[in-house]
């Protein structure tokens, strides 16, 4: 593709937990490559989509909600905002417009104004608004604060001016050649999107504490037979009290969310699946840099 006018460059998407950051980026690329959840801290580790349009190809960097860290795992999760926010071309800046604005919201936008960058403000959720003039005091709120390129109302769960969006973006990244194929979605390991999809069904079907002492690890991915790929996924939790709620009575829940997450992986995968999981106790995980090296939330 040799256009004079086409653009490429990386996006960050950037915001507090539960914006709906990963629920655009699985949106504009048209398949579900990241974790979504009504939980806050869903997303772990920085997950990139690929858009290719004829106006160009955005390289989308999707990051964990901004949060205050406790643990390493979380330092961690905020390590790959800061390495987002420098690295990209421009930053989005995702905010849930139905819900108020606090502190959270304010140290996500110093952290934008730190940058210098050039930023959009995306206003998502707007399908729980009833009347679109209600966004005017949070329009002029932000555009107070920074020199935002473009500020946006969608609705990424509805799909509702997210092409539009995505023309923008395109319109302020640098003219450039295609940074990846056109027909890539994205350039995570399988092995990776496929723990993913084994944990949001772990997020969907358990509360309380069980989403942030799990952790998913694909231990097996053999395409060696044809007819179904082997798919063996292991699935950390710090106590066994807590392997007794994933595993369920008579081993009901796990077979749930294998189930669920299976039809998942088969869609992508666009073959049979044979998905195995099984349930170990490490306890304080979330501490340990060596089990996170492992479960692929790196430094
Ligand atoms: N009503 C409504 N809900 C939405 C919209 N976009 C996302 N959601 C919901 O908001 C919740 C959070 O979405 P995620 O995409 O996981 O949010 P996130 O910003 O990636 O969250 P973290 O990974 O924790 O930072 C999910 O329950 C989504 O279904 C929207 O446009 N409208
Ligand atoms: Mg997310």
């Amino acid at each position: 593709m040799s256009n004079e006018n086409f653009r490429s460059g990386y996006v960050g998407f950037i915001g507090r937990p539960n914006a709906g950051k990963s629920t655009l980026l699985n949106r504009l690329v048209g398949e579900k490559i990241a974790a979504v959840s009504n939980k806050p801290q869903t997303t772990r580790h920085k997950i990139q989509g690929i858009v290719t349009s004829p106006e160009g190809q955005i390289v989308i960097v999707d990051t964990p909600g901004v949060h205050k860290p406790g643990y390493l795992l979380n330092r961690r999760m905020m390590a790959a905002v800061h390495d987002a926010i420098l690295s990209v071309d421009v930053l989005v800046l995702m905010r849930d417009a139905s819900v108020s604005t606090g502190n959270g919201d304010r140290f996500v936008l110093d952290l934008i104004k730190q940058s210098e960058k050039k930023a959009l403000l995306v206003l998502n959720k707007i399908d729980k608004i009833k009347e679109k003039h209600e966004l005017l005091p949070l329009i002029e709120f932000y555009s107070n604060e920074y020199e935002f390129a473009e500020i946006i109302p969608i609705s990424a769960l509805r799909g509702e001016a997210v092409d539009n969006l995505l023309k923008q973006i395109t319109k302020h990244l640098p003219e450039g050649e295609p940074i990846f194929k056109e027909d890539e979605l994205t350039d995570q390991p399988m092995r990776s999107i496929v723990a993913e999809m084994v944990r949001e069904q772990i997020l969907a079907t358990t509360g309380e504490e069980i989403p942030y002492v799990t952790a998913v690890v694909t231990e097996k991915f053999d395409e060696s037979d044809p007819s179904a790929t082997l798919i063996f996924c292991a699935i950390y939790v710090e106590r066994d009290s807590q392997k007794g709620i994933i595993i369920g009575k008579g081993g009901s829940k796990l077979k749930r969310i294998g189930t669920e997450a299976r039809v998942d992986i088969e869609k992508l995968l666009g073959k049979r699946v044979f998905l195995k999981l099984f349930v170990k106790v490490v306890a304080d995980w979330r501490n340990k840099e060596s089990n996170l090296d492992d479960i692929g939330i790196y430094e």
